[in-house]
């Protein structure tokens, strides 16, 4: 394990979250197996790459996670592809790191877990726990979480902290619980044992159709990006292949940090107070895992692009209604970039592409029934007419 703050080295020890050194975030380098190959692997999900799962799991909890659909366009580009994430148990690729992070929490013997969030993270933690038989906390932002994701932790039983204020105020007060006082085990993405899980989406795509040119991901926290990054290129240490594909960041106008630096050369991140968007889930204005993403983006020679609002619903609306695939605000994010990038000349269209779909739309129905709609009050009596078009004015 490495920090990204103070340099500080030690062999891989599963009950290191934060340095201890200086408190930093702290990278888990993994060194693949020497006869690791896909040929060799069984079973189907995150636990199907075991070996390049660091840890030692007294039982594993889980949901069957993972294994989602990678779907090829067919209407906006045959060389784009969705990586579906909304398939997962609790409807988001969380479920992923979820369930690494909350084995290693059962492993080390807590009994009580917490995370800040925008709502996936918490209906993930809150369904994990469950499923381990332990407690969960969730620190969420008052009025700033899709009621899908809001009622699913109170479904699955989650102990719910409202604070006024960003998920980034939810976010100070789990670091600095987890730093005073380390009896709850922390869930959030500052916990790099959870970026384990989620680094097998890009096994998955590997082992489905080998490496993409570019990967398009939504980012907030921004653990997932490098997650991502990471997989390829353990994946890269193994021989399995034999590049990283770039790696393109997705920021929505009102909460980009991230992008908004890299676009303009910068080194570090413009933390804002205040950040908005209509897409919840990314609505964050101090991501903690800004220099992971920074890696990951730099040295894949990828990009990070800027999308509106109302670019993020207009292709929201297209992957429902050129596509079929029903996906969050902040998942159609990584559309709304395709497209952008598509018209910068960052992306080719004839180079394979991946836009990872982070949630499922049913998640935060609001915006859903937000897009124009053709729907009228009939009198049974009148069906008939209005299909036939001898009522003019709907049958088109
Ligand atoms: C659908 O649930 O931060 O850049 O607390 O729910 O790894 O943070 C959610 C993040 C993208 C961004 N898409 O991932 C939370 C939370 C969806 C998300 C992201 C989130 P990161």
């Amino acid at each position: 394990m490495k920090c990204l703050n103070c340099g500080y080295e030690s062999e891989i020890d599963q009950n290191q979250i934060l340095c201890p050194k200086c408190g930093g975030l702290l990278e888990i380098i993994v060194e693949p197996p020497r006869d690791f190959s896909f040929k060799n692997l069984q079973g189907k999900g995150v636990w199907r790459y075991k070996d390049l799962i660091p840890g030692e799991y007294k039982t594993l909890v889980s949901i069957n996670e993972g294994g989602t659909p990678l779907i090829q366009s067919t209407n906006i580009n045959r060389n784009l592809y969705f990586k579906f994430e909304g398939l997962n148990p609790t409807g988001s690729f969380k479920d992923r790191g979820m369930t690494v992070a909350v084995s290693s929490a059962v492993s080390l013997n807590y009994r009580t877990v917490i995370a800040a969030s925008t709502g996936n993270t918490a209906a993930s933690a809150a369904a994990y726990a469950s499923r381990a038989g332990i407690k969960s906390f969730i620190v969420l932002p008052k009025g700033k979480v899709a009621i899908g994701k809001l009622a699913q932790s109170i479904l699955y039983g989650a102990i719910i902290l409202e604070v006024d204020g960003s998920f980034d105020v939810a976010m100070e007060a789990v670091m600095r619980l987890y730093r005073d006082l380390r009896i709850v085990y922390p869930l959030n993405s500052f916990n790099p044992w959870r970026l384990e899980g989620q680094k097998t989406i890009a096994f998955e795509i590997v082992e489905e159709i080998g490496v993409p040119e570019n990967v398009i991901v939504p980012v907030g926290n921004a653990g997932n990006i490098y997650a991502i990054w990471k997989g390829f290129n353990e994946l890269l240490k193994t021989g399995e292949i034999d590049k990283v594909p770039r790696m393109i960041g997705v920021q929505a106008e009102g909460a980009s940090p991230i992008a908004s630096a890299i676009i303009k050369g910068k080194d570090e991140p413009e933390f804002t107070d205040n950040p908005d968007t209509l897409a919840t889930a990314i609505r964050i204005g101090k991501p903690v895992n800004w220099k992971k993403a920074f890696k990951a983006i730099k040295s894949s020679n990828g990009s990070a692009i800027i999308v509106s609002d109302s670019e993020i619903l207009e292709s929201q609306k297209d992957l429902a209604r050129k596509e079929g695939i029903g996906a969050e605000p902040a998942s159609s994010a990584a559309l709304a970039g395709y497209y952008k990038a598509l018209n910068e000349g960052i992306v080719n269209k004839d180079e394979k592409t991946i836009s990872i779909l982070t949630g499922h739309s049913l998640k935060d129905p609001d915006s859903m029934a937000k897009a124009p709609s053709k729907r009228i009050l009939v009198n049974p009596y009148y069906i008939e007419k209005i299909i036939t078009g001898e009522i003019n004015g709907f049958n088109s």
